[in-house]
């Protein structure tokens, strides 16, 4: 079945306003928006907590089961909204946006979120070596991937009205929707069944 409408990751270090921004997308692109986080927790999808970030160690083949069960590469119109993004086999995906905050500013948002010791810690030393960026790069094609600025209010917008641009010139491009196995070189979620800390 070829999807009539694009699959979107927005992903990022912890803080960097995922949630803001898939939210806001999803209400103005009608798409249907998958906190991955809240589906680990709620489903289970875990094997306890680090005991020393207290952060959940994610099951991520029954993550990827999961998710597959959904159809959401054949159905498309899906924000996929988590702090990693290699997991998510590139057939699925149209559509990689990496969110990047101001370290200050990411400090900020953290500390008021309660994060830390070694959990703010290492968010931030993530975020300043960019961490999520590369890790997108190497997972997907360089053209699917956008770097994109989430320090003010305002570039929340800014960003959506940009994203929905993009979907627009995806359907021009893709009448017919698109099926899961276009495009070349797709490469397959690596690291399957690795631990990921949340
Ligand atoms: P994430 O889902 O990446 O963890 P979030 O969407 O929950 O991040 O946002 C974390 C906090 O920062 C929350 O209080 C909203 C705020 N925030 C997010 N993006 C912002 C932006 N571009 N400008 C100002 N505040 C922002």
């Amino acid at each position: 079945m070829a999807r009539t409408n694009p699959n979107i990751i927005v992903t990022g270090t912890p803080g960097v306003g995922k949630t803001t921004h898939a939210e806001q997308l999803a209400r103005s692109l009608g798409f249907k928006h998958i906190s991955v986080n809240q589906i680990v927790k709620d489903e289970g999808f875990h094997e306890g907590k680090d005991e020393e970030t207290g952060s959940w160690i994610v099951d991520e083949e029954k993550l990827l089961d999961y998710l597959e069960e959904t159809d959401l590469s054949a159905l498309g119109g899906h924000i996929l909204d988590w702090h990693a993004c290699d997991l998510f086999p590139e057939r699925w995906i149209d559509l990689v946006i990496v969110l990047r905050c101001d370290s200050t500013t990411l400090y900020d948002r953290l500390t008021a979120r309660g994060y830390k010791g070694k959990k703010l810690e290492e968010n931030m030393d993530s975020e300043i070596m960019q961490v999520l960026l590369d890790e997108a790069r190497e997972g997907y094609r360089e053209e699917i991937v956008v770097e994109l600025r989430s320090d003010k209010v305002e570039d929340v917008d800014g960003n959506v009205e940009r994203v929905e641009g993009w979907v627009e010139g995806w359907r021009r491009d893709n009448p017919k929707g698109r099926e899961e196995d276009e495009g070349e070189g797709a490469k397959e979620g690596e690291g399957e069944g690795a631990k990921t800390l949340v």
